[in-house]
């Protein structure tokens, strides 16, 4: 019976980390699987790829096996939607194109199994971050866009490698915990509600590469996904409740208040 709704992000896949991209990818794939026959669905919150830009007619080699695992659940019919995130924004159709999957570029809410939820890869919310707040706003303008497609792909993708791994370099710092006052994704939730208590029951983010579960002020609960570099987590929707849980890492617990 296909009664399970599964969220995952962060496979940054392209980059070689504990285990090389081709052993998590692996990994991811067999974790798809394994659950494809109870899946109602799939959502992939943000930065599948540690780099990808879609050339007008040419795509970045890699990730060939996760994007024929994707295609091969759409043609069971299972509903597969994609959020980009900061290392894979520059996604311009061709997930839409050739896998039929919808791409979101920001937060959307949906209804699922009778559950208002929020989606999103989590990057740019809550206070602070400004640094990064304009470079997004630089990186999805249009002209930019154009102008980083003008650059060969030799020269262009090494360039954003790099860029990417100064940007994940910075990020290293935050893998602890920083409590509530401090975590921004956090402080995001916390002040959607007080503003609009009792409208979202989860907030589903990834970005923060930490797996946290965490009951919010009007009851309602913020997760993050975590990661598949360190922690293989996700998420799964059964019934409209949620659990947070890791794949071959059993006995592993998410941050947690509750
Ligand atoms: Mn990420």
């Amino acid at each position: 019976m296909r009664n399970k709704i599964f969220f995952c992000s962060d496979f940054h896949l392209g980059l070689d980390a504990a285990e090389t991209s081709s052993v998590r990818e692996k990994m991811i794939l067999e974790w798809m699987e394994k659950n494809e026959p109870e899946m109602e669905a799939l959502f992939i919150l943000g930065d599948i790829f540690d780099f990808w830009f879609e050339y007008k007619q040419v795509v970045p080699r890699g990730g060939i096996r996760i994007m024929a695992a994707l295609a091969r659940l759409r043609d069971r019919g299972i509903p597969v939607q994609v959020f980009t995130g900061n290392h894979d924004q520059w996604m311009f159709g061709y997930f839409q194109e050739e896998l039929d999957i919808p791409v979101h570029h920001d937060p959307v809410s949906f209804t699922l199994q009778n559950k208002k939820v929020m989606l999103g890869h989590g990057d740019g919310l809550g206070p602070g971050d400004h640094g990064y707040k304009f470079i997004k706003k630089v990186f999805r303008h249009p002209v930019a866009r154009t102008l980083f497609g003008w650059i060969p792909p030799g020269m262009g993708i090494p360039l954003a490698r790099y860029w990417s791994g100064a940007s994940r370099r910075k990020g290293a710092r935050e893998h602890a915990f920083l409590g509530p006052e401090n975590e921004w994704l956090i402080q995001y939730c916390e002040k959607t509600v007080h503003k609009e208590p009792g409208n979202t029951d989860y907030f589903i983010f990834g970005h923060r590469h930490l797996p946290v579960y965490w009951r919010l002020g009007d009851g309602s609960h913020y997760i993050n996904l975590g990661d598949w570099l360190r922690y293989h987590s996700y998420a799964v929707m059964e019934e409209g409740i949620i659990r947070l849980d890791f794949y071959r890492q059993e006995g592993s617990k998410p941050i947690s208040n509750f």
